[in-house]
């Protein structure tokens, strides 16, 4: 379909996880065997930002082969987000999905899980004495010369 030139969107989103040690409110009790944690890994919308599923469709999180139906397909309207429980950290491969009259392929991103306190001494010793632990980034999809319904998509939100 016809495309619109000379023209570059960008969408802003959250990558990320969040972790407890076990037990914990919303987690098996007991926990599986050996599992020590419980996290939930997701893709989310900025704070008080724009919905993101008018342009995002789909989300398929990969998680480490030890986890059962290890492929994690999430639908909007979402949320778009796994949880789990375990003992070990790993990198979970995450594909996006776009809405059909994009024509945009799947946008491949990595998270690599963190589930033990970090940063500096006062921010481990909070983390701690809250059991959370949050590890997000801030990303970015960029959507080069749209397509025209797609471009509709994106700047009626
Ligand atoms: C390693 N990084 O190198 C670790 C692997 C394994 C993650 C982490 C439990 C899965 C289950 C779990 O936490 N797997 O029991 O379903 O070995």
């Amino acid at each position: 379909s016809k495309r619109v030139k000379n023209t570059k969107l960008t969408r802003h989103f959250l990558i990320g996880n969040e972790a407890h040690l076990l037990p914990h409110p919303g987690y098996p009790d007991p926990p599986p065997e050996n599992h020590t944690k419980g996290w939930k890994v997701y893709v989310r919308p900025l704070p008080n930002g724009p919905d993101i599923t008018t342009w995002l469709k789909k989300v398929q999180f990969k998680l480490h082969h030890t986890y059962n139906d290890a492929s994690r397909t999430i639908e909007a309207p979402g949320p778009f987000e796994v949880q789990e429980t375990g003992y070990g950290e790993f990198g979970v491969e995450i594909r996006l999905y776009f809405a059909p009259e994009s024509g945009e392929k799947a946008v491949y991103r990595e998270h690599y899980l963190v589930l033990a306190p970090y940063g500096s001494e006062e921010q481990k010793a909070r983390q701690e004495r809250e059991n959370l632990i949050v590890a997000e980034r801030l990303e970015t999809v960029e959507f080069n010369e749209p397509t025209v319904d797609f471009f509709k998509t994106l700047t009626s939100e």
